[in-house]
């Protein structure tokens, strides 16, 4: 069959040979269904829209004729997409893609149900989905349109006003304390914050959510201390990873996400130990989590960070409907707080999240050479992976308020020059979604300003071109980094 987009106002036609059951149109394109469906771009393109998996993976235009490249080590391909994308030979992505035309303009195709995959070779857009048959959107047209289009047809939750919030991790990691954190929300409790966010590191362990030895008073205690400033008080999770060595490894071992001869399915390697998931398909992980939630709600924390989400999801496209069931439980159990998905499957998360992280962790660095370049690993942590992958999410501000992570102001403990901290700050700005680890302590007077403006003033943001925008008085182009 042939689908023919037109563009009226420039008499331009473009007939599409696809292989789908087609439902018909909708704005911008057509609804199509099928477990397959195969669309023949009636253009040569070279161009691929790549997009990842998870908050971290890798998503940005990549060149068709250079193959992807493996990742290393091995042990960490987990955590950084859907292991399917990473072995495979092809460029596929997640949930969609599109090809770029030789006028600019984009075909795309994305799925409408979880769990889908999107293959682009020569002229042939391949979708699939890992299981069962499902909907799918075609588009073609100016690129801006085209990504809206397809977002207007998934799910959306808005909620109100983005946070502004500061985070434990990116200034102190998972060496906290509660003197120090104390110290910290004296410090910030004159600062235009909503939400102070304690990151990992409190813990007993992972499956351990207890506070550790350095928390004598307990998480209430400081969750009260928190709200006493005026602020929310938001917590760090990953409730679906364990280590081997949790305790709830050995007190549970059926719960642990195994393959069919029983072995734990590897969840990445991380905090120097191999990471295993909790089976989200077991009804009694799923109490577990939701009884962690309702813990640490009654603890006074209704901003919570949940990370590592992935877990829940894996192998893959193949966990994604047992993934959203777990986190529709979650979601009904959290109640009006505010969930944070982080290392989560994007597609998948959308209409249960309120804030989604879309890229890569920042550093106060711009790029760590030996990982990215070396092991071939565009999503470790580093100001330019952040970057690259958020910058081709930002269509999905319609959907969920997208998490650029935070922004630096401090040159303390940085390697970072203005223009890079700009760039990143700037993402805030864009998002709405600001937040920053500086403790105002190592910011200099004009450095803390500079965040005081930033918490305070929204700027208007207006895209000049896919990587230019206008904010506030100015132009930034992002792209010499891609
Ligand atoms: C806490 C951190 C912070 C951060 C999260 C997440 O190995 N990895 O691939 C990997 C990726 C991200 C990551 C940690 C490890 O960071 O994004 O904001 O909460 O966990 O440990």
């Amino acid at each position: 069959m042939r689908l023919e987009f037109s563009d009226p106002l420039r008499e331009s036609r473009l007939e599409v040979p696809v292989l789908a059951e087609a439902l018909g149109p909708v704005p911008g394109g057509y609804l199509l269904r099928g477990r397959e469906v195969r669309v023949f771009a009636p253009f040569a393109s070279k161009r691929f829209f790549r997009h990842g998996w998870q908050s971290w993976s890798l998503t940005t235009w990549v060149d068709l004729t250079f193959p992807p490249k493996p990742l290393f080590p091995e042990a960490r391909r987990p955590q950084a997409d859907d292991p399917f994308l990473l072995e495979a030979s092809e460029w596929w992505g997640s949930g969609l893609g599109a090809f770029e035309g030789p006028d600019g303009k984009v075909l795309l195709l994305g799925a409408l149900g979880v769990g889908a995959r999107v293959l682009g070779r020569e002229d042939l857009l391949l979708g699939r989905y890992a299981e069962g048959e499902g909907e799918w959107f075609l588009g073609y047209g100016d690129r801006m349109e085209v990504f809206a289009a397809y977002g207007r047809l998934l799910p959306r939750r808005l909620s109100k006003g983005p946070p502004r919030l500061w985070c434990s991790w990116y200034s102190f990691y998972n060496r906290i304390h509660e003197a120090l954190l104390l110290e910290v929300l004296e410090e910030v409790a004159g600062l235009p914050f909503e939400v102070f966010q304690i990151d990992d590191g409190w813990q007993r362990a992972l499956g351990d959510w207890e506070p550790n030895e350095r928390f004598p008073r307990g998480m209430a205690f400081l969750a009260e201390r928190i709200r006493e400033k005026g602020f929310r008080a938001g917590l760090w999770l990953a409730p679906f990873l364990v280590t081997p060595d949790s305790p709830l490894v050995r007190a549970h071992p059926e719960w642990i996400l195994r393959d069919g001869e029983g072995r734990p399915i590897p969840a990445g390697f991380n905090w120097g130990k191999p990471l295993y998931a909790l089976d989200s398909g077991n009804e009694e992980v799923l109490d577990h989590v939701a009884g962690l939630v309702r813990k640490v709600r009654a603890w006074g924390y209704d901003y919570l960070k949940l990370d590592f989400l992935y877990a829940a999801a894996l192998p893959g496209a193949e966990g994604e409907v047992r993934y959203r069931k777990a986190m529709e439980r979650i979601r009904e159990e959290a109640g009006d707080a505010y969930l944070l998905f982080c290392g989560a499957p994007i597609l998948a998360s959308l209409g249960l999240a309120d804030g989604l992280r879309v890229g890569p962790d920042v550093a106060p660095y711009w790029d760590n050479e030996d990982r990215s370049f070396w092991l071939q690993d565009p999503t470790g942590p580093g100001l330019r992976n952040a970057l690259r992958t958020t910058l081709h999410r930002l269509w999905l501000r319609e959907n969920v308020q997208v998490d650029p992570d935070v922004a630096f102001f401090r040159s303390r403990f940085s390697l970072l020059f203005p223009e890079e901290m700009r760039l990143q700050e700037a993402m805030g700005e864009m998002t709405g979604f600001k937040a920053t680890s500086d403790p105002p302590s190592w910011l200099s007077p004009e450095e803390r300003e500079r965040l005081w403006a930033f918490l305070s003033r929204d700027k208007e943001v207006k895209p000049l071109g896919p990587y230019r925008f206008r904010v506030g008085e100015e132009v930034l182009d992002y792209a010499f980094l891609l």
